[in-house]
């Protein structure tokens, strides 16, 4: 909060208060977590992968591979970017430990 004095002609001081116009608060940006298509690795390794790192049912986990599958390329999260860091390590290490060449990356919404 500011504050002043104002200057009266009848001499009398007057405190005069004002806010300072605040900028809208600001929400953190946000990440896409992309699930890139590949020729070699198993629909049920990816089905798993949606099902355990991105909580969808299986239902859910086969409807977007599928997508990834036919259009290469699908949105499987979105999150905060140290969450999105997070989930595209862990699908790069689970399928680096199965030798799946699966690739995930990120990309500011
Ligand atoms: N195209 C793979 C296959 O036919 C399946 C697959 C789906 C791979 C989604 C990667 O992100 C992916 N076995």
């Amino acid at each position: 909060m500011t504050h002043w004095m104002t200057d009266r002609k009848d001499g009398k001081d007057q405190i005069e208060l004002a806010t300072k116009p605040r900028a809208k608060t600001q929400r953190p940006p946000l990440y896409k977590v992309l699930l890139l298509n590949d020729d070699f690795t198993p629909m049920e390794f990816v089905v798993h992968v949606l099902e355990r790192l991105f909580n969808m049912t299986h239902a859910q986990a086969i409807e977007v591979m599928l997508t990834v599958h036919r259009k290469g390329i699908a949105v499987v999260g979105v999150f905060s970017h140290e969450i999105a860091e997070t989930k595209v390590a862990q699908v790069m290490e689970l399928a680096r430990r199965q030798q799946h060449p699966l690739q995930c990356t990120m990309e500011k919404e």
